[in-house]
């Protein structure tokens, strides 16, 4: 190393400090210490989140945009600066765009009930994948039986790649919407969504984008990506449940009617008709989860602290050994092998029921999920009732792999 040359390295994470922000991961399971391979089903809170919630009850809990008094303006200013924050996040042309709902499923449901009123006809066509998690597949279903719509579905291969050679086939002049996710929760599969959404455009078609798996993992900017919709939770983010966020661009959520009805989304009402808020307010009838988007904004201030480039490297890296350790393990069959992966690994380990290999890896302190992962077509397709599924955060390390790959192989001793 030259005189004078910086011995940190900036572009790596510290995954030791990343750690230390963590309090859970202090955890003993078993008297193993926790390893928390279950990141996409919920991530683990890092202490400015929680102290931020804290702060909230203890010093500035009032209701929001109805009083004057001095604690309902703290808690309306911090409530609407996480919407800023948000808006900042995801590149959002104005705070307009950004609707607090309570996750990726109330946010996908929204449109699901609402856009069909504004932008559709009986025996128009609305486009998903098979590669869907439930909560972007029933809300369509659910919509088609009330508006009397058709359910289309851009089939994947074996790989977990998206058949993109058919998608214009699948676009049809009766598609008014393509809802699609933008990284797989059972097979990692990263979509190429800027593509997708150009050329559902080129033929009028909306496009919303299912982001739930990928927000925590590499930047998404909803103005590169021009999509019409995406949705996210918090609790996926580090940040904590019941709170998440539909982006809608600005004449959609204007041209939609309201979802719900109640507090906060009127602007006057009478017994024989009722006009409505501006945006977003129209969208957010009743108390919201004011602690919530409070903490979802001080998740999104803690991951840009550590800035997600320096996360999809890192997670990157890990992936990549994660994926060879397991794929050297005789009888470990990896689900999904797109070219474009991020956070997730599924597999299935001999004819060893899933169950069983996550009962016994949690012995050891590894918590994985096992099961359909909420994408039972997708488990259709591999012709499998369930996978076991690892998935990473920015907080795991390669000793945990090691440790998880142990774990696998204690479990193959038991069925041997
Ligand atoms: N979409 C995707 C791609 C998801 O992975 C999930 C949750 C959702 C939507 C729903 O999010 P929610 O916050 O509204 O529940 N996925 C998972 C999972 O993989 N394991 O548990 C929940």
């Amino acid at each position: 190393m030259q005189a004078g040359e910086v011995h940190t390295q900036p572009d790596l994470l510290d995954v030791d400090r990343v750690r230390a922000d963590f309090p859970i991961l202090q955890t003993r399971v078993n008297g193993k210490p926790l390893v928390y391979l279950d990141n996409a089903a919920t991530t683990q809170k890092p202490a400015a989140v929680i102290e931020a919630i804290e702060q909230y009850y203890r010093s500035q809990n009032a209701n929001i945009h109805r009083g004057v008094h001095h604690l309902s303006q703290v808690a309306t200013e911090a409530y609407e600066q996480a919407r800023r924050k948000v808006a900042r996040f995801l590149n959002a042309r104005s705070e307009r765009e950004i609707v607090f709902v309570r996750g990726t499923t109330e946010a996908i449901n929204l449109v699901a009930s609402c856009f069909p009123r504004a932008g559709c006809q009986p025996g128009d066509e609305i486009l998903i994948t098979e590669m869907e998690h439930h909560s972007n597949i029933v809300p369509w279903q659910l919509a088609c039986q009330q508006y009397g719509l058709r359910l289309r579905v851009l089939p994947m291969d074996d790989r977990g790649v998206l058949r993109i050679d058919l998608l214009d086939d699948y676009l049809t002049d009766r598609t008014r919407l393509m809802s699609v996710v933008h990284v797989s929760n059972s097979l990692g599969t990263v979509n190429p969504i800027k593509e997708i959404i150009a050329r559902a455009h080129a033929r009028g078609v909306a496009v919303l984008v299912d982001a739930a798996q990928s927000v925590a993992h590499f930047s998404v900017d909803v103005q590169t990506l021009d999509c019409d919709f995406l949705a996210f939770s918090g609790h996926k983010l580090y940040g904590p449940t019941g709170i998440g966020v539909l982006y809608g661009r600005e004449n959609w959520l204007e041209k939609m009617p309201p979802y719900q009805g109640g507090g906060d989304m009127i602007r006057r009402v009478t017994f024989e008709e009722t006009t409505y808020n501006a945006l977003p307010y129209k969208f957010e009838a009743g108390t919201p989860n004011i602690a919530g988007a409070i903490g979802l904004g001080a998740a999104l201030d803690y991951l840009e602290s550590i800035g997600l480039a320096r996360i999809a490297r890192h997670e990157a890296a890990l992936l990549q050994y994660a994926t060879e350790r397991l794929a050297s393990i005789s009888g470990l069959r990896i689900i999904g092998n797109a070219p474009a992966k991020a956070a997730v690994i599924s597999f299935v380990l001999k004819d060893i029921h899933p169950h069983d290999v996550g009962t016994i890896v949690n012995h050891e302190g590894v918590a994985i999920r096992t099961g359909h992962h909420c994408t039972q077509p997708v488990m259709d397709h591999f012709g499998l009732a369930a996978t076991s599924r690892a998935s990473l955060a920015m907080y795991n390390c390669k000793e945990e792999i090691d440790q998880l790959v142990e774990a696998l192989h204690t479990v193959i001793g038991m069925f041997q």
